[in-house]
């Protein structure tokens, strides 16, 4: 590496020609396959935007302008170029480098992200506060073709065009979103590009045209031919009656090109949106061929492009949920399945060929989402509607307004719910137990297993639904084999695991298998704890949690959601206001956000592993019953008999 080791910060990059910047994308790709094979990450995106990224950092003066970058996942050049070139193989570790722009982690990341289609609401705050505070920076926000089709983008552009502040937006055009991009948006852009090579043949036919007799004839046709379809013609149209001058499309890759451009619209005053045309994967011929199997990846030998495989011999739950859902297409013709971009992320591949009819991918449009399922529920369609716990949030007006007030049986399928383990804060799906919780007429089930996601899928097309149902399931493996019969489900019902006796812990979805971890653990230690799959979050299993009440002295809640608002708050205020007077705590996610991180060592960081779980019940129950003296010994068997089963008393109610 010649260019790379020397670039400290964007200053470094002026320095250099423009040959020498085309060196350095080189270089700059070979370390990005380097580091993604070691550490996992978003591959293609990142390899489609090196010369973009170079140019930016060349034309503007960083960190005065400010780069607004969408999603943000297309960062790792911005963070080489940024001095975190040496702390790249941290990325997406725990304690490393995010795999998106953070403000705390570097002063050259002026705004963070995850989600799709912020970046010019974003960049357009910036410009306004700029010039209240008049001051004079340069802002450009820099958004994909897919992110482009979210409705905030255009919420952005409307604003902006009307705004009129000095702006630019470059749209990186690579024709994939993480699957190809869908929708009438993305044919649009497709068409500008199609333009730019009918504007090269329309020129060759006008020389060619120069040398016949009749030529001022033909040409006159052909201008007759032009005029009338023009107002499909004129490329980016869609832009300028949106308030923007348009320029492009340019080559992303050329890098002279995008320096000489980049320098021409940077002192252009107003709204400017320049597209620029990229290969999403390019320089890397794994990603270049298969941009939707690179978009994000695990580790990967770098020869071949061979991805790792899986540790688990046990199928996933998105891969449970994605074969289900082909059988409930078989069960019935009214299922519909629904997705925002997220075909292969929520497992419905298979279902979208087997039913394309029923199939739809809305694009990065949750709130449309939520709205369009709504719609189909009305009409007598059963919606399946599969979005990532962290971008339901995006559709929760829809969820409300549309969706549960009007009492629609819409199935909310939230995948990555809980910690979602390397992408970090902007995807943890910390959140949706609490913000549906409060829904009302909304039924939230969480299943422990795959079996029992099965049968609450099943349930959902099998029952008239009073209104909708959530389902939310980790981004993990299912911890028990599948079996072939779907299983039966008392539906409202929670199960009891054990016998009831004093010490219950209620476990909500993956803390179940959690919590039998940290049973067997203290079963050895003369502790006995009874386990109740807490399955359905709303409405609570009432009859099951006054028998708890009634049995037990320590009851703790575990669930993978935040604690403010979540289950063990529900159970918490149950107790307080029917009299419960032993002792109670609520394990969960706490009230701040949780970084990015394997999801093992993350839950470990929580104290939501099997481990900690334990070492908690088992400082909880100790205190407890210290306090209450004489409980200790009717709580620890004695030592040496801890195999043996002790029947534990009822514990006098006052304290
Ligand atoms: C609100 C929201 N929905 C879904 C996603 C998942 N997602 C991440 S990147 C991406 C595709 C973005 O495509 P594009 O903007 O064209 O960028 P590219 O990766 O092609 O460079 C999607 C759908 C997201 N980040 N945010």
């Amino acid at each position: 590496m010649k260019f790379l080791p020397q670039i400290d910060s964007p200053a470094d990059v002026k320095k250099l020609t423009t040959d020498e910047l085309v060196e350095l994308a080189g270089e700059i790709r070979q370390e990005i396959v380097t580091v993604v094979s070691q550490t996992g990450g978003h591959l293609a995106t990142n390899l489609g935007s090196v010369e973009l990224t170079i140019a930016l950092h060349y034309v503007f003066d960083l960190p005065t302008d400010k780069l607004i970058w969408d999603v943000s996942n297309q960062t790792y050049t911005h963070k080489m170029l940024t001095g975190r070139r040496e702390r790249m193989l941290t990325l997406r570790q725990y304690n490393g480098l995010a795999g998106f722009a953070k403000r705390e982690e570097s002063e050259y990341d002026h705004f963070g992200a995850g989600h799709a289609s912020t970046s010019i609401s974003a960049a357009l705050g910036f410009a306004a506060a700029r010039d209240n505070a008049e001051l004079d920076y340069k802002v450009v926000a820099i958004i994909g073709d897919g992110a482009m089709t979210g409705g905030l983008a255009f919420e952005g552009l409307d604003n902006a065009g009307s705004l009129k502040k000095d702006l630019l937006v470059v749209l990186n055009d690579n024709n994939w979103s993480i699957s190809k991009s869908v929708g009438a948006i993305s044919k649009y852009l497709t068409n500008i590009m199609v333009d730019e090579k009918y504007n090269k043949l329309r020129n060759e036919i006008w020389d060619l045209t120069g040398r016949f007799k009749r030529r001022d004839k033909i040409r006159e046709t052909i201008s007759n031919i032009e005029d009338s379809i023009k107002g499909l013609l004129v490329p980016g149209k869609l832009f300028e009656k949106l308030g923007f001058r348009y320029f492009g499309p340019i080559d992303g890759h050329d890098m002279g090109l995008l320096v000489k451009t980049l320098q021409q619209v940077k002192n252009l005053h107003g709204p400017i949106l320049l597209h620029v045309a990229t290969i999403k994967g390019k320089g890397y011929k794994p990603a270049e061929g298969n941009p939707f199997k690179y978009h994000g990846v695990g580790k990967f030998d770098k020869i071949t492009g061979q991805v790792s495989s899986r540790q688990s011999d046990k199928p996933t739950y998105t891969k449970v949920f994605g074969d289900t859902m082909v059988e409930l297409g078989a069960k019935s013709d009214r299922v519909v399945a629904i997705t925002a971009a997220m075909v292969a992320g929520t497992g419905l591949v298979d279902f979208a060929d087997k039913y394309p009819n029923r199939f739809f991918d809305v694009g990065i449009a949750e709130g449309h989402a939520g709205t369009f399922a709504a719609g189909l529920a009305a009409a007598g369609a059963r919606p399946y509607l599969a979005v990532y716990s962290t971008f339901m949030q995006r559709a929760f007006d829809q969820v409300v307004h549309d969706i549960a007030l009007q009492g629609l049986p819409v199935v909310l399928c939230m995948d990555r719910s809980g910690l979602v383990g390397d992408d970090g804060p902007t995807h943890h799906g910390a959140f949706d137990l609490s913000y549906l919780s409060m829904i009302p007429d909304l039924t939230i089930a969480v299943p422990r297993d795959g079996n029992e996601l099965r049968a609450m899928l099943h349930y959902t097309v099998d029952q008239e639904l009073p209104g909708p149902v959530a389902i939310r399931y980790p981004r993990d493996s299912v911890p028990t084999d599948m079996v072939d019969e779907v299983q039966d489900i008392e539906w409202g019902k929670w199960e009891a695991l054990t016998s009831m006796g004093e010490i219950a812990v209620l476990a909500v979805g993956t803390m179940v298998a959690h919590a039998q971890q940290a049973a067997e653990i203290l079963s050895d230690k003369g502790i006995d704890l009874s386990i109740v799959n807490a399955r359905f979050v709303k409405p609570l299993d009432l009859v099951m949690l006054s028998r708890v009440k009634e049995t037990a002295s320590f009851i703790l809640t575990i669930e993978e959601n935040a604690l403010r608002g979540g289950f063990g708050q529900a159970v918490a205020d149950f107790l307080l206001t029917h009299g419960y007077t032993g002792r109670f705590k609520a394990l969960g996610i706490p009230d701040r956000f949780i970084m990015h991180g394997s999801r093992t060592l993350l839950l470990k960081e929580i104290g939501l592993d099997p481990d900690s779980i334990t070492a908690t019940i088992e400082a909880f129950v100790s205190d407890g019953a210290k306090h209450i003296g004489f409980l200790h010994k009717l709580i620890f068997r004695k030592n040496g008999n801890a195999k043996k089963k002790v029947e534990v008393g009822r514990v006098p109610q006052s304290r």
